[in-house]
């Protein structure tokens, strides 16, 4: 088995947005696209010669092809060992878990997570770093530099690996160990998790359902909550991963987990209803006729957390990113801990965690997490959920209405305009920053502003400054409006309007979001003109 040098010349826009590298499945199938971004992440990083590279992905279509390019490349480049996941399946978490378990030298990470799959869907490419999480923008920022000027890369010219066999086999000097996807991670919740108290709790006749949406979770799901802690046959749903998800978008949220969500709203609801996402990083919890937010639902774990044994000693600090609501530093602050605010995605919470700066982090896109790993990680907020209520033992309701009670309710909603045309997406943008200076002190629609800026954050560990993160604009009552543009889209522009109100009157915490912030959602179409800008009266999608 020789290695090829290939020559190649640059593609434009192979730049890591909000989680790796996204494209419609065509662009990657393009000769080179692949081995060019491949090839410029080994050229970005020092030091792995006859290191471990983890490789897996969430199951899509292009998936498998894909891990075999890596494969003959990682070998071609030098690394030692490849740990790749049976089928080239690995959850992005369980990717986490697994770098961090064996002390890989980093990993490769195969998803367009929530986005549709198939031929005309998309696929996705990330690396994550040695402590397991996303790599940090400057190590994004030298991929994508590298893209621009790449001249060649290196692959093995060797037949395929088999996938589909655990075990040992060699690719030139690299040897490829085809790991259990689901046994290291399940391993991992194991420790942090009270097993025991949730295992009886379904034999006291507890039920769930938890979707899985034909996505990657699945087999995690069966493993863990049907086998391990003996939920009945069935508890998992739609728990075959498809390479296309089955036609659906694998996002758990109202819209998209449609047949979750009928579950819980009928007649025989379970206690506890759950969904994760196209890679396993993601989570939606339901409870019977209840709907946690993904901001609640932070906020509520991270006041709970003491209740599972891997979080006894309690929570160092929350981190939360910027438009995700401002419960949880309600709870920070009356338990005295930390609360930090970080741009939108999960590797601006790395060196926080890191640092033992924080153990959750939590992000409104249904994304939570703790210092387990350095992904956020769905599955592992469905068994948190299930150890408090195993602990507390009350209903998902009782307890996110007596968190209201405590904490103050903050009304909280993100508005999506999708399918906007880039420019004028941007140009709304623009408008707004402009418009910024002279906001504050003014009254906008009876409300008076007390903050409006881009965001712009300084990392506390290493300096890092990461500018133009969205616009925000707060009010002096905690009402609060924020923009900004999506970073995982392959077509188009979306423009994601984040909106918030905080009410302290517990006779005033029922009643329908969407009533209950609808001036605000009037006022932030206002202010940023946009129907004027981009043609819209109304969002595609509400969560
Ligand atoms: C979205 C979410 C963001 C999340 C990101 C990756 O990004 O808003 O909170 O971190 O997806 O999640 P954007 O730039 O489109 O708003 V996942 O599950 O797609 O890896
Ligand atoms: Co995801």
């Amino acid at each position: 088995m020789s290695v090829k040098t290939v020559a190649t010349t640059p593609f434009d826009g192979q730049k890591p947005g909000t989680s790796g590298l996204r494209k419609k499945v065509s662009v990657f199938r393009q000769p080179n696209y692949l081995e060019n971004f491949v090839q410029s992440i080994f050229d970005s990083l020092e030091g792995f010669a006859g290191k471990t590279l983890v490789v897996g992905g969430d199951g899509r279509f292009y998936n498998r092809t894909a891990v075999q390019t890596i494969l003959k490349m990682a070998a071609a480049n030098g690394f030692g060992r490849a740990k790749v996941g049976q089928g080239g399946i690995l959850s992005t978490p369980a990717v986490s878990c697994v770098i961090r378990e064996h002390q890989a030298f980093g990993g490769i990470v195969l998803s367009a997570s929530h986005n549709p799959g198939g031929p005309d869907e998309d696929f996705g490419i990330k690396y994550n770093v040695s402590a397991g999480g996303p790599a940090p923008e400057k190590v994004t920022n030298a991929i994508h530099a590298r893209t621009q000027e790449i001249s060649a890369y290196r692959i093995l010219d060797a037949g395929d690996v088999d996938l589909d066999v655990p075990g040992e086999q060699t690719l030139g000097d690299m040897v490829v160990e085809v790991i259990d996807p689901v046994a290291d991670y399940a391993a991992l919740m194991e420790k942090l998790f009270d097993f025991d108290a949730i295992r009886a709790m379904f034999q006291g006749g507890f039920r769930m359902r938890f979707d899985a949406m034909h996505a990657v979770t699945g087999p995690y799901a069966r493993e863990i909550l049907e086998n391990r802690l003996g939920a009945p046959a069935g508890t998992v749903m739609n728990g075959e991963p498809l390479e296309d998800f089955g036609g659906g978008h694998p996002d758990p949220n109202l819209v998209h987990a449609k047949e979750l969500v009928e579950i819980m709203y009928g007649p025989d609801a379970p206690d506890l209803g759950a969904a994760s996402d196209g890679d396993g990083d993601r989570n939606m919890i339901l409870g019977p006729h209840t709907y946690v937010t993904p901001s609640d639902s932070l906020a509520i774990l991270t006041a709970n957390a003491h209740l599972a044994p891997g979080y006894a000693k309690g929570v160092a600090g929350v981190a939360r990113s910027m438009p995700t609501s401002r419960a949880a530093d309600r709870v920070a602050e009356k338990m005295g801990i930390a609360a930090y605010e970080t741009p939108t995605g999960w590797k601006f919470f790395g060196n926080l965690l890191d640092a033992g700066k924080v153990t959750l982090c939590g992000e409104e896109s249904f994304g939570t997490g703790s210092d387990h790993v350095r992904e956020k990680d769905g599955l592992w907020a469905v068994l948190m959920w299930l150890n408090v209520l195993a602990a507390r033992k009350e209903g998902v309701a009782d307890i996110l209405r007596a968190h209201w009670a405590e904490y103050g309710r903050t009304f909280y909603s993100r508005h999506d305009y999708e399918g906007l045309e880039g420019a004028a997406a941007e140009d709304l943008m623009n408008a707004l920053r402009g418009k910024l200076s002279g906001l504050s002190g003014t009254t906008l629609g009876g409300r008076t502003v007390a903050l409006a800026d881009d965001f712009a954050y300084t990392d506390p560990v290493d300096g890092s400054v990461a500018e133009k993160q969205g616009i925000r604009i707060g009010f002096e009552d905690g009402a609060r409006i924020v923009y900004r543009l999506s970073g995982t889209g392959t077509a188009g522009a979306t423009l994601r309007v984040y909106i918030e109100r905080y009410e302290p009157d517990p006779a005033k915490h029922e009643g329908d979001t969407q009533e209950a912030l609808a001036d605000l959602i009037g006022l932030s179409k206002e202010i940023a003109d946009i129907p004027g800008k981009v043609g819209r009266d109304a969002p595609t999608v509400i969560t």
